[in-house]
């Protein structure tokens, strides 16, 4: 478990507030899945909205509050939480009820929450493929260099590289963009999950047994988050297809993945080009 130390926090202030405070954007996944956690819980917070699309995650102020300038963080009466997974377990801790990561299933939750995590940068290279037809990259030199010599680098206290992994993505990005060769194995990636997944759905509701868990949410997102990259669900991953659609039902889902109309039209816009081009995710990656 991520854990930040005082003195991994340059923005002072923070370590002051009351309460719970999220840093957040609306259409980032593991804000999405943070904020789905807290609208079961019935918690009260406090919103700070960090527009990644202006780069405000690298600027002074948000890397002064995450070394790793990513959202979502978490400040709970002034002690600052990092890592979404991290900032789940830490609400469930804390607030047990309604239970999302029972006791007797930690061990299991865990892991399918890491085999989440670990596939982030596969989620995002499918994303900026298939979902955004971006005509740049979204960081240029001056922001990778924000980025590199921002906040305090370091994490629990000792010099932390996360951020050299995402400026190597940013700048492969610029210089490739993701190419057939990344988005195949990103998508086959998925594939495997998603496989395993849909197997566990055929023999109960949830991820985790009878009840819905934070391992639904987590994995809701990423469906949802493909959905609009026209992964193939409905013909690969039926059990997984239908347990998707039965929580999009619940508004504490369907609200935090509304897209705002700008980023509606950018996906819209993506989805027509790549029609028109017949570029598809499955054709591309052969899934
Ligand atoms: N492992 C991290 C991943 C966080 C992450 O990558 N967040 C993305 C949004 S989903 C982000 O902040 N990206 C920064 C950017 O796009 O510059 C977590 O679970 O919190």
């Amino acid at each position: 478990m991520v854990k930040l130390v005082k003195e991994d926090v340059k923005t002072k202030e923070v370590l002051d507030w009351k309460g719970l405070h999220v840093f957040h954007f609306p259409f980032s996944s593991c804000s999405q899945k943070t904020r789905i956690f807290l609208n079961l819980k019935g918690l009260k917070w406090k919103s700070h909205l960090v527009d990644l699309m202006a780069n405000e995650n690298v600027q002074p102020y948000y890397m002064g509050i995450n070394p790793r300038g990513l959202v979502p963080t978490l400040v709970d009466d002034g002690d600052v939480h990092i890592e979404s997974n991290d900032i789940l377990t830490h609400l469930e801790q804390k607030y047990e009820e309604p239970v999302l990561i029972p006791q007797d299933k930690a061990a299991l939750a865990a892991e399918l929450l890491k085999l989440e995590n670990d596939l982030h940068l596969d989620l995002r290279a499918l994303t900026f493929r298939f979902v955004f037809n971006l005509p740049e990259s979204p960081k240029g030199a001056a922001e990778l260099d924000a980025y590199a010599q921002e906040g305090s680098g370091t994490v629990g206290g000792k010099k932390d590289s996360q951020v050299d992994v995402e400026i190597n993505f940013w700048k492969t990005f610029a210089s490739e963009g993701v190419t057939d060769e990344v988005a195949t194995r990103a998508a086959t990636n998925f594939k495997r999950v998603f496989s395993d997944i849909d197997e566990r759905l055929a023999k109960t509701p949830y991820l985790l047994g009878d009840s819905l868990s934070a391992v639904d949410i987590a994995w809701f997102i990423y469906t949802n988050r493909l959905e609009h990259a026209a992964y193939p669900f409905d013909r690969l991953h039926p059990n997984l297809w239908a347990w998707y659609n039965k929580l999009l039902q619940r508004e504490e889902f369907a609200n935090e993945i509304v897209l705002p109309p700008p980023v509606a039209e950018a996906v819209a816009a993506t989805r027509a080009q790549h029609a028109a081009e017949g570029i598809s995710l499955e054709q591309v990656t052969g899934i």
